[in-house]
Parts: C-alpha cells; sequence; structure tokens
C-alpha cells in the first residue's frame, strides 16, 4: 500500500473538522471490530506501531505485534479505556508476525479473538485465541484455523446462534493467491499477481460457518458474491465497489448487510442479502475516504442506535500505518439504506 504525499493537508483543521476525535491517543489503533458484551462496549484493534519496515503495495509497513484491548461504556463517549497487550505474536506458536485485523466472539460465556498473522512461511493464516474476560488475557490455539488464509476475520453470530467467519483481502492479504483453492505461491511478488483481469467478475470475500467451539470451519469457505442492481456480479475493474478487504456482517430489520473496503478507491460499501451466505445487492457507500490508505470498520447496535467504528490516519499526521480508532452514529433512511458519512465536515 502506498504512501501517498501529504504534503497539501492542513492536519489542524482536518483534526478539529473530523466528525470524531481519536477514541485513544497514548497507542495508534487501527480496523476496530467492535461489540456489545455484558452491556459495555468492546473494541478488538489492531495496535499500530512503526517496526521500522519499508512502504510497499504488500503491506509490509504493518508490522503489527500484539493487540490491546478497549473499552467503553457506551459509543458516546469519546474516550476510550485501553485494558493492556490481551496477546502477543511470540506467544503464538505458528505466528511469525503481522497481526492484522482481528475480531472477538462471545460463546457459553468465553471470549474468542480471532486474527490473523503471516505464519514461518509467509502465508497468512487466522487463528483463535481463548479468555474468560473479553479483554482477555487471551490464551492462543497451537495450530492456525485449518483451512484458514488471507486476512480480515469478522464473526457474525446469527439469531439462530450460529456464527460465520468472514474474510479475506487482496493484494497484500494475499486472496489472490488462493484463487484455486491451493496457495499458488509467493511468487511473483506483486500485488496484481493473480488477479482477475479488470473484464472478469471480482474476487469475493469468503464466508465458512464454525463449528459448535468456534475453533474451525464447519465448511470450506465460499464466496460472499455481490451482484450489481442488474444481477451481475461486479467485476474487477469496478474498483470503486468491488471488494477489497475489511469484511463485516451485521442485520438490520431482518436483512443482512456485508460491508467491506474498496481498498484502492477508499470507500466502505455495503450490499445486502436475504442469507448470511448471500448473494448480496451492492447497495451503495458507507464512509467516503479517511485520511490513510486504508479504510476499515465494525458496525454495532447499542441501545437502540447504530454506530460505525472506524479509523484514520489524523492523529499521525497522515502516516498510512499508524491509525487512530473512531466511532460515530450510522443512519438508515426509511427503505433501509445507510446514509453516507463524510468523515469531515468541510
Ligand atoms: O491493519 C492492516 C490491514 O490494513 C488490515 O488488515 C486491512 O483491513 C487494512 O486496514
Amino acid at each position: 500500500m502506498p504512501e501517498e504525499s501529504v504534503d497539501h493537508i492542513d492536519f489542524e483543521a482536518l483534526l478539529k473538522n473530523a466528525i470524531s476525535p481519536p477514541l485513544v491517543k497514548h497507542i495508534f489503533t487501527a480496523d476496530p471490530s467492535a461489540h456489545v458484551f455484558n452491556g459495555k462496549i468492546y473494541i478488538y484493534p489492531s495496535h499500530d506501531i512503526d517496526a521500522g519496515d519499508a512502504f510497499d503495495d504488500l503491506g509490509s509497513h504493518f508490522a503489527m505485534e500484539d493487540y490491546h484491548i478497549l473499552s467503553m461504556d457506551a459509543p458516546t463517549d469519546t474516550i476510550a479505556i485501553d485494558n493492556g497487550v490481551s496477546l502477543q505474536v511470540k506467544d503464538v506458536k505458528w505466528a511469525e508476525k503481522q497481526m492484522w485485523a482481528p475480531d472477538a466472539a462471545e460463546k457459553n460465556g468465553k471470549y474468542y479473538l480471532f486474527f490473523p498473522a503471516k505464519d514461518y512461511n509467509g502465508i497468512f493464516r487466522i487463528g483463535v485465541a481463548i479468555s474468560h474476560s473479553p479483554t482477555g488475557p487471551f490464551i492462543p490455539e497451537p495450530e492456525a484455523i485449518n483451512q484458514s488464509f488471507s486476512i480480515d476475520p469478522a464473526v457474525f453470530k446469527d439469531e439462530d446462534g450460529s456464527y460465520y467467519m468472514y474474510f479475506g483481502g487482496i493484494w497484500g492479504g494475499q486472496l489472490q493467491r488462493w484463487r484455486t483453492g491451493v496457495f499458488l505461491g509467493e511468487q511473483p511478488e506483486s500485488p496484481f499477481a493473480f488477479l482477475p483481469l479488470n473484464h472478469e467478475p471480482s474476487l469475493c470475500a469468503k464466508v465458512a460457518k464454525l463449528t459448535d467451539d468456534l475453533l474451525d470451519f464447519s465448511e470450506t469457505a465460499k464466496d460472499v458474491l455481490i451482484n450489481d442492481e442488474n444481477g451481475n456480479p461486479l467485476l474487477q475493474g469496478d474498483n470503486d465497489r468491488r471488494f477489497f478487504e475489511a469484511s463485516w456482517m451485521h442485520k438490520y430489520q431482518g436483512k443482512y448487510y456485508f460491508s467491506y473496503s474498496t481498498g484502492d478507491t477508499h470507500f466502505l460499501c455495503y450490499a445486502i442479502g436475504d442469507n448470511p451466505y448471500g448473494p448480496f445487492t451492492y447497495s451503495g457507500r458507507i464512509l467516503d475516504p479517511v485520511i490513510g490508505w486504508t479504510s476499515h470498520h465494525s458496525i454495532c447496535e447499542f441501545e437502540n442506535k447504530w454506530y460505525l467504528f472506524y479509523h484514520d490516519s489524523s492523529l499521525s499526521k497522515g502516516v498510512t500505518h499508524l491509525r487512530c480508532v473512531k466511532v460515530t452514529e450510522l443512519k438508515y433512511d426509511e427503505d433501509g439504506k445507510i446514509i453516507p458519512i463524510n468523515p469531515y465536515t468541510f
């Protein structure tokens, strides 16, 4: 992911005109996955650091090593509590580096942290770690989830008690290297290698139902198909609408809302379906581009209002891999369409 020139940006004005402040300022945080557990908000973010790695389109500069869980009494608070280190890469046997965007789920009083990291072969896998507290510490399983790959796990609990994991990300997230179901290799290193051509259907995020113990996939992961308004799959060249990374699922008025980032065009978008597997119909944008290259989010209901948790790079004055998590209210119109949000009030 390239570093874009930020020389022209007036950060003082930006901070003043941002619709919401960073929720913590003493560390850099990103990719916020928010959940309500026991009446409180818990945010499972990435913990951004500057490890000195050079910028590239594979995201090598996102060299995160641990997770800190944040909590808030309500999403209307402007500050979150940092509950300290909950899991470190050095304690995960199978993982070498790059602890990217995590998520969490609760079942029968146990908390499960799902996280991607590169294994010792340079392949992104998704692991799980368990705790009796929403803030950890989390004890990792010795192996990554069998048949897991790529990044950005998001775990959705449906009303019937089933749990589904949505995941995947192209370019540095390696999803395109699994097009045939097996890993096609790390070479050529280009983030564009193995991607479909622009006129071909775009690569899809993946979804798999989890086993009862939440430690495995109960099925081979399936494509999360996003169609346009005419029922045709979005194309790879449709960069403003096609899936790139940062999956999330929520349910609103009986419909399934799959949301995601378009990556190199920097939008958060969503598509609506009738069941957790889709197909989904592209339905619009949620968030305009933020300062920084990446955009990532979660959507969470609290006391009958809905909230968008997201990040930008305003706290670091535009450094792509040093981000800060934020929250703002999210509203729907009477037809169930999400009202798009501009993160800055210019
Ligand atoms: O935080 C590292 C990566 O950047 C995430 O996995 C992506 O979703 C993007 O936010």
